[in-house]
């Protein structure tokens, strides 16, 4: 159904690697508990799908499944192969990092291959997780500009911090 209702709505599509919090931030943008969250990576295995309202305006959201592992193999062509059919749809392409981790050395990978793959469409960076303004300093090392996505949207899809920003980058 949401398929249908979706389909002449501008979509968005959150990628990015295990547990940087892609559901928790996709069940805050359409405010209801959909996505299944946990602290276990590769917990989303198919895509959900929502309607985001923002401003009067609908926005159609696609969560994906992240990839991670604990050798230092990259993940980004497996996250660009799963999500692919997602990314195709992407109007704007929302890549999800953690402040708290940092970044990874492979999701510089994936920052590079997904501008590669997607030329024509709009990717943003967010840095989730910035519980409080202290950590968004975390934002200012110089690996997040590394990712050459700009400066990350700093956001906590657990305490709302952000959200507001976020969406109205998103719809302008
Ligand atoms: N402190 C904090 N924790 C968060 C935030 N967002 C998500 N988390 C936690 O991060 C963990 C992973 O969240 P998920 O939303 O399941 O992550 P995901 O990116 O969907 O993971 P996969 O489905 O495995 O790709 C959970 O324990 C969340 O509660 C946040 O803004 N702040
Ligand atoms: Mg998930």
């Amino acid at each position: 159904m949401i398929e249908n209702i979706a389909q002449n709505l501008p979509t968005i599509v959150l990628v990015g690697r295990a547990n940087v919090g892609k559901s928790t931030l996709f069940n805050t943008l359409i405010e209801e508990h959909k996505a299944l969250v946990s602290d276990i990576a590769g917990t989303t295995r198919t895509n959900n799908e929502g309607v985001i309202i923002w401003r009067g305006k609908e926005i159609h959201v696609i969560d994906t499944g992240g990839f991670d592992n604990d050798e230092n193999e990259s993940f980004a062509d497996e996250i660009i192969d799963q999500d692919e059919r997602a990314l195709d749809r992407a109007d704007i392409i929302v890549m999800v990092s953690d402040v708290k981790t940092g970044v990874l050395p492979q999701e510089k990978e994936l920052a590079r291959d997904l501008k590669k793959k997607y030329k024509k469409t709009k990717i943003f960076l967010v840095g989730n997780k910035v519980d409080s303004k202290k950590v968004e300093l975390n934002l200012g090392e110089k690996e997040w500009q590394g990712l050459g996505l700009g400066y990350p949207i700093p956001l906590s899809a657990t305490n709302g911090r952000g959200i507001g920003d976020f969406l109205d980058i998103l719809y302008t």
